[in-house]
């Protein structure tokens, strides 16, 4: 992988890394394998919101293998830490092969308040349309006209049209409205901004429901990708927002936002072990370009490597 690309990572990571993961080189020194070495680990990696689950099942499995392998010293297990950790992230589509599997490739984001995802939307958009294709934005975030305004703003400066509807609008009817103006107008993708909302509320949970039901009306089989923005600070938290939001709607991926300014990045290995969902995107800083396909490599890399 380009310098550059990977430098990025390792930036985007500097908290996760030097706030957690760091305290990993230092156990992993020269020590004997003791009671404590496991416990210290384990701290580790609840503190690092790898979550208790994945952290039990991690400790066991490294246990086994230094048992079958007979390791003795700490350091001996750096390797097979790296593996593991390495298993619990899967490497997504080439999102930009997948938005070739339909005409046009309906995606809708998905997430609570504040998680990124209106942002996200602009920065798809302007990656889509630098890849040649004809991109469409729908602000279904119908609740603040400040919401439709920020993502018409986008589209002004990105030269791309929006669909929106009016503040307190229905918001099934927008992305209704911008899938059938897609096909209408030849469109390759539309990227549709839902409102934030708490997993919690039933009543917004039952319009996000709408909302995928009626896209699904515009356009058989659309919306063809459900990606829900998690923010990385919230750490474990996301976890079971992301359940609920999976109990509504048929998510196919995750997008981890924010890792740039999160120490709690460990949560992407719960994400697959958890939710059973892949890691599509990650967020390694504010620009659009930040928005990076998630490399599970170069994550490894940029939490693990010494500064
Ligand atoms: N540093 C950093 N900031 C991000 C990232 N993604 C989003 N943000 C910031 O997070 C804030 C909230 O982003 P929005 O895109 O408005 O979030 P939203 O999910 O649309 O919010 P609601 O519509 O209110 O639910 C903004 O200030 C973004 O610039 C990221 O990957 N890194
Ligand atoms: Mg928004």
């Amino acid at each position: 992988m380009a310098g550059n690309i990977f430098s990025k990572w390792f930036k985007g990571l500097d908290r996760t890394r030097k706030v957690t993961f760091s305290r990993l080189a230092t156990l992993l020194g020269t020590n004997e394998i003791t009671d404590e070495t496991w416990d210290d680990l384990e701290e580790i990696f609840i503190q690092s919101d790898i979550g208790v689950e994945t952290s039990e099942d991690m400790i066991h499995k490294l246990q086994a293998i230094s048992k079958t392998l007979g390791y003795s010293k700490a350091n001996e297990l750096e390797g097979t830490l790296r593996k593991e950790l390495r298993a619990r992230l899967s490497t997504p589509d080439d999102p930009l092969e997948m938005i070739n599997r339909a005409k046009p490739f309906v995606i809708l984001l998905v997430g609570v308040n504040g998680s990124g995802k209106t942002t996200t939307a602009a920065k798809l958009a302007k990656q889509y349309k630098e890849a040649g294709k004809k991109v469409m934005l729908a602000a279904a975030d119908t609740f603040r006209a400040a919401a439709i305004d920020q993502l018409q703003e986008w589209g002004n400066r990105l030269n791309i049209p929006v669909i929106a509807g009016v503040e307190g609008g229905d918001s099934a009817a927008v992305a209704y409205d911008a899938t059938t103006a897609a096909v209408a107008r030849g469109m390759d993708v539309v990227i549709i901004d839902t409102a934030g909302r708490l997993q919690s509320r039933y009543n917004l949970m039952e319009e996000l429901k709408k909302v995928y039901r009626v896209t699904g009306k515009a356009l058989e089989g659309a919306p063809h990708a459900v990606w829900i923005v998690l923010d990385s600070t919230t750490g474990q938290n996301a976890m079971s927002q992301a359940k609920a939001f999976k109990e509504a709607v048929k998510v196919d991926g995750v997008i981890l936002s924010k890792l740039d300014t999160s120490a709690k990045g460990g949560m992407a290995f719960s994400v697959a072990d958890e939710l059973d969902l892949p890691i599509i995107y990650a967020g390694l800083g504010e620009k659009p370009e930040d928005l990076t396909v998630f490399d599970p490599d170069s994550f490894i890399d940029g939490i693990l490597k010494a500064d």
